[in-house]
Formats: C-alpha cells, sequence, structure tokens
C-alpha cells in the first residue's frame, strides 16, 4: 500500500518542487547570526543551533537540530519523555519552516523520537504539509525513523498516577508557578524531581539573512486522545515570512489557533510594529476573546523581524526564552500583560 502511495506522491513531489521553488523570498546579505528560543530548555537547544549557524550554515538545519536536543533529553518534557495523553499514551507534534515558505508537520505522532524531523521529511519529500496519527508514524517508519518502545518516562509516570487521582480535566497556566496543578497545561515532574515545559519553539537567522523555525512538543498533559494543539499548525504555533519575520508560540493552543497567533504576529510586524510590541497586540486579542478567562490561562508568543530585532510579550508573568548572537548567551524575561 505504501509503495502505491509513494509513487503517487513522488509523481506529485515533482510538480509540488517545481512549484515550492519560493526562492525569489531567499535574501543574500551578510548578516550576524542569531538564534531564540522559548523556555529555559532553549539555552541547550540554542548551543546545537549555534554549532551550525557559527559555521555558516541553514537557519533551517539550526532549528532542526536545535530542538533535536530538547526531543532527546530526558530533562526535558518536549518528545517522548513527556507527559500523556488522558488515556495514558504520549503523542507528539510538530512543524518546520523554512525561509522560502516551505513548511511541514505532523501531529499525533506516536512512538518516535524525532517528530521535528518527520516534519521536515513531510516538507522536502511529499507534497503535503501535514501528515498525522498513523500515516504520520508510517510515513516516519519508511523513511527509516525507529518505532520506539511504547514507555512512560519515570517523571511521567508519576505525574500521571497522580492526575488519575482526580482525572480533573481543566487548564491551570503553564508557569511553574501552577507546578502542582496537573491539568492539561501544567508543567511536566521530570525524574530528577524538577518540572519542565512541554515545548520548544526556535527562530534563527543565519549569516545570509534567511529565517528559518521549528515548533516541537507533547501537547497538553493529560489531553483527549486526539487533542492536537497549535504547535504543528503553520500559522498558529509557527510561521515564517523572510521579507518580514517569524514566530513561534507557546503555551495553551486552542487559545493560539483561534487568533491564528504566530501568523497574526507576523502581519502586525508587516504593518510596523516592533517583534514586541507584534507580540503584545495579538496578546491582547487573546485577552480581550476570552475576558475574565485569560486570568486563567497563559499564551507567549516569541518573535524575530527580518533585520535581526526579537521580542516577546505573554500574558502572565513567568515566560522566558533563549538568546544565543556571536557576543551573547542568555535567558531573558519576558514581558507580561498581568504582572
Ligand atoms: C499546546 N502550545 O499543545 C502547546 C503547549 C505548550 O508549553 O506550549 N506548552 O497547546
Amino acid at each position: 500500500m505504501y509503495n502505491r502511495r509513494k509513487f503517487i506522491q513522488t509523481t506529485a513531489l515533482g510538480i509540488s518542487a517545481a512549484l515550492a521553488n519560493n526562492t525569489h523570498a531567499a535574501t543574500t546579505s551578510a548578516r550576524s547570526p542569531i538564534v531564540i528560543s522559548t523556555w529555559d530548555a532553549g539555552l541547550e537547544a540554542n548551543k546545537a543551533a549555534w554549532t551550525i549557524l557559527s559555521n555558516k550554515g541553514r537557519a533551517l538545519d539550526a532549528v532542526e537540530k536545535g530542538v533535536m536536543v530538547t526531543e532527546d533529553s530526558l530533562n526535558c518534557c518536549v518528545g517522548l519523555g513527556a507527559n500523556p495523553d488522558r488515556d495514558g499514551y504520549v503523542t507528539l507534534d510538530a512543524c518546520i519552516m523554512d525561509e522560502a515558505f516551505n513548511c511541514g508537520a505532523v501531529a499525533f505522532l506516536e512512538r518516535i523520537k524525532h517528530p521535528v524531523s518527520v516534519a521536515r521529511k513531510v516538507m522536502e519529500k511529499t507534497p503535503h504539509v501535514m501528515l498525522v496519527g498513523e500515516g504520520a508514524q508510517q510515513f516516519a517508519l519508511a523513511e527509516g525513523f525507529l518505532l520506539e518502545p511504547q514507555q512512560l518516562s519515570e517523571g511521567a509516570r508519576e505525574a500521571y498516577a497522580e492526575w488519575l487521582k482526580k482525572s480533573n480535566y481543566h487548564s491551570p497556566r503553564i508557569n511553574v508557578e501552577n507546578k502542582k496543578e496537573h491539568g492539561p497545561f501544567a508543567p511536566a515532574k521530570l525524574s530528577n524531581g524538577e518540572w519542565n515545559h512541554d515545548t520548544i519553539g526556535m527562530l534563527a537567522m543565519d549569516a545570509m539573512g534567511n529565517l528559518s523555525g521549528s515548533c516541537t512538543t507533547s501537547g497538553a498533559g493529560f489531553k483527549m486522545r486526539g487533542r492536537v494543539g497549535d504547535s504543528p499548525i503553520i500559522g498558529a504555533g509557527l510561521y515564517v515570512d523572510n521579507q518580514v519575520g517569524a514566530c513561534v508560540a507557546t503555551g495553551q493552543g486552542e487559545d493560539v489557533i483561534r487568533v491564528a497567533g504566530a501568523s497574526a504576529v507576523v502581519e502586525a510586524m508587516r504593518s510596523g510594529k516592533s517583534p514586541e510590541a507584534a507580540c503584545r497586540s495579538v496578546i491582547e486579542r487573546v485577552i480581550r476573546i476570552k475576558k475574565e478567562a485569560a486570568k486563567n490561562i497563559q499564551v507567549a508568543f516569541l518573535a524575530i523581524d527580518k533585520n535581526g530585532n526579537t521580542g516577546a510579550f505573554a500574558i502572565h508573568p513567568g515566560f522566558n526564552y533563549a538568546l544565543r548572537t556571536n557576543s551573547e548567551e542568555k535567558l531573558i524575561t519576558g514581558k507580561s500583560f498581568f504582572k
């Protein structure tokens, strides 16, 4: 069956590769590279991205290799070590986008270690943008990815057992202050007893001045089976327009999707706003829509413009992001609407 599909896909790919040749969008001016990524796990991820960027590599390779570190890490809750859905299965979402509007995504993917790399294969080897569930897994296996064991990490097993006591399906903020709550957006408990977030989004500009972005997540812990958040959705969790800038989102995915978050931030930058002001304008839109409920949800946007200026804005305090340039490597506290 897969072979027949592969034939159809390869035929269509010829057409799509011709159509996808959006090289007009790429810039050619020499720039100082920069990489930014969400939450503190971004510091480690940025190091891997920097190895590529500092050697004049492509931003696309940097944002893939960067977040793979987080997907791999047992000390982080992105990837297979993360909290499961409420039926006890870890399901992963990821996407990637380059400087020429090429993009790929996977959602509801199980037992594959590097969803971001599968997303890149979807982008490069199929005529499609997104594959989900069983089909995404089948595609990954055909591309040589390994089927990993179906077992929870120690931290996730513990957190899941705790959550099952109440099976309370509500959504506390994603920040560390709420770590005692085991709702769908609580940070996850690690085997070392610490808590971490379940998403990393990364944006990079390479020495050619080209932008790319990636996002990978286990989504909301203890989510309904089949739930997909914003992270793998191009335009919601991630968007890149090389002529304008790029944005990645984290937080309660449902409220990012309803405002087409990352795309809305890029549009705000197109109309002249700085990255921070653009992020703020879309955060304020979410707050206007959610009204009182905004007090109990967290959404944060992180953005970079075509000149390498960066900025972020969140609904609540607690969001931070990691930045790496030729001269700096640091964690920055994002500003927020509520103090
Ligand atoms: C989601 N946006 O699945 C993700 C969750 C997240 O830090 O960003 N957590 O809705």
